[in-house]
């Protein structure tokens, strides 16, 4: 999509930090982190959001899963624990419509979520 940031971050145009990618998948550092390691997994593809993500049942909901693991470990955060979080439609906080899992870690997380 031309319109969408996170396309663009695909495409390289708008930059980022990436830190993870796969055939279908990227990962870069949030811009505005909320833990010490906050991480956006992606799938390359546009999906408005994790319904739609689901939808396309071809593995891709699972290779982003994958990922999201993959990065935690990475990241040094999946041994003491990490969040893996999808806001998934405005009342939930979703502001990018590229849809977008949250990898939080290095920080004790707090229950319920704001
Ligand atoms: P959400 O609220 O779940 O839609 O999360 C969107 C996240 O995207 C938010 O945590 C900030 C992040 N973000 C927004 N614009 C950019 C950007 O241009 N670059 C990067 N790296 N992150 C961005």
């Amino acid at each position: 999509m031309t319109d969408c940031l996170f396309c663009k971050i695909v495409s390289g145009d708008v930059p980022a930090t990436i830190v993870h990618e796969t055939a279908r998948t990227v990962a870069f550092r949030d811009v505005n982190p909320q833990a010490p390691t906050h991480v956006l997994v992606i799938p390359k593809g546009h999906y408005e959001n994790a319904a739609a993500l689901a939808a396309a049942d071809d593995g891709l909901a699972d290779e982003v899963l994958t990922a999201a693991h993959a990065i935690a470990v990475q990241e040094g955060v999946a041994e003491d624990g990490y969040r893996f979080v999808f806001n998934t439609g405005p009342a939930a906080g979703q502001t990018v419509f590229h849809v977008h899992g949250h990898v939080l870690g290095g920080r004790t997380m707090h229950w319920p979520p704001g």
